[in-house]
């Protein structure tokens, strides 16, 4: 039996609580299939962590997690300390550490759900590539002559060859594993005239590698647009770190509620372990109500396996979520219902048994 080893961290807010449902969903699944097991290690890393400790986690946290097959989390952020404290403690030192250099993230309307734009679930089912190491979120810059009248602020966005190269031919080949080889890129290169012109650049020569991916390129104001006025015209969408955090979270708005969407933060070299987490983050207002939408954690759950190699367990456990939401009778307050995270939870378990049996 393949084994393999996870680390969990739940981090802050409702994300101890979906992870906790999808960890369910994830056992289950393996015990259905009996041919691979997840061994977890939790690591209770976090908001609360930093109030004990100064640090959202130890000075070897990264290397602790190093040693695991994946990473699956929860959500990071919490109102007692400040939100560039808890990122740059936590999960971005993850993603750029690990070179987790593809954010992966599914924009796919569920059947049942209406979605605000109240199109069909064939209309919204499209793929976004969203940088992750480098770019807007590179962490370079500093402030000088702090609280006086000439105080600076300087964030420099930075873009080297190697990065967007390497993520917009992770979008290329997407693209061309998926039936409809479209590829949209996100771009602002009338403003941002050394950065994005050198995106478009890098993106035109390797468009010439391949001449059967229709490409497109949006400057992402009138992309975002798009996401709205015509979803059905989107396959594959690939952007910088900061323009691709935005558009998935209007993603995940149009796939009813970002408890839905995951995410997957992929080393494709597998050198260092990925990281599976849901889009939401830590939702103070419903945290420990017991509330939470655990879809996007399951998903993200899905996500983790799929990359491990169990495909067919990983869509099943997708098939499951869509049956529980075109059914529509157990859904959280997020989609309109009254069901608790748990009642969800037991209901995709229940949905999982029943196509696996
Ligand atoms: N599970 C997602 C999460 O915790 N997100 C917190 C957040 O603020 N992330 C910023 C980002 O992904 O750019």
């Amino acid at each position: 039996m393949t084994q393999y080893r996870i680390a969990l961290v739940p981090g802050d807010g409702i994300g101890i609580e979906t992870i906790n449902e999808a960890v369910q969903v994830l056992n289950l699944a393996s015990q259905l299939h009996g041919g691979f097991s997840l061994k977890y290690q939790s690591f209770p890393w976090g908001c609360d962590y930093y109030l004990k400790h100064g640090i959202m986690m130890p000075a070897d946290g990264l290397t602790i997690l190093a040693d695991y097959e994946a990473i699956f989390f929860g959500a990071v952020g919490y109102p007692t300390v400040p939100d560039h404290i808890s990122l740059w403690g936590l999960l971005l030192p993850i993603r750029q550490q690990f070179d987790q250099y593809i954010n992966l993230r599914p924009v796919k309307l569920l059947k049942g759900i209406p979605g605000p734009l109240r199109k069909g679930s064939e209309a919204i089912d499209f793929v976004c590539i969203r940088e992750n190491t480098e770019g807007e979120y590179s962490g370079v810059g500093g402030r000088v002559h702090r609280g006086t009248g000439e105080e600076v602020a300087v964030q420099t966005a930075v873009f080297t060859r190697a990065g967007v190269e390497r993520v917009l031919r992770y979008a290329f080949e997407l693209a061309l594993r998926r039936p409809r080889h479209e590829l949209v890129s996100a771009t602002k290169s009338n403003a941002l005239q050394y950065s994005m012109v050198f995106w478009d650049e890098v993106f035109l020569q390797l468009s010439r590698e391949y001449p059967t991916v229709n490409c497109r390129q949006y400057h992402v104001d009138a992309l975002a647009a798009k996401f709205i006025t015509a979803p059905e015209s989107l396959d594959v969408v690939v952007a910088s770190n900061l323009f691709g955090d935005i558009l998935t979270d209007l993603g995940g708005a149009l796939q009813g509620s970002l408890g839905i969407p995951p995410s997957a933060n992929i080393n494709p070299t597998r050198r260092y372990p990925s990281l599976f987490e849901p889009v939401h983050g830590s939702a103070p207002d419903i945290a420990g109500k017991g509330i939470a939408n655990p879809i996007a954690a399951i998903w993200a759950g899905a996500m983790m396996l799929e990359h491990l190699g169990q495909v067919e367990t990983a869509a099943n456990i997708l098939k499951a979520i869509e049956l529980v939401t075109e059914q529509g009778a157990t859904l959280t307050p997020d989609l309109g219902g009254t069901a608790t995270t748990r009642q969800v939870g037991e209901v995709i378990r229940l949905t999982l048994q029943h196509i696996l049996e």
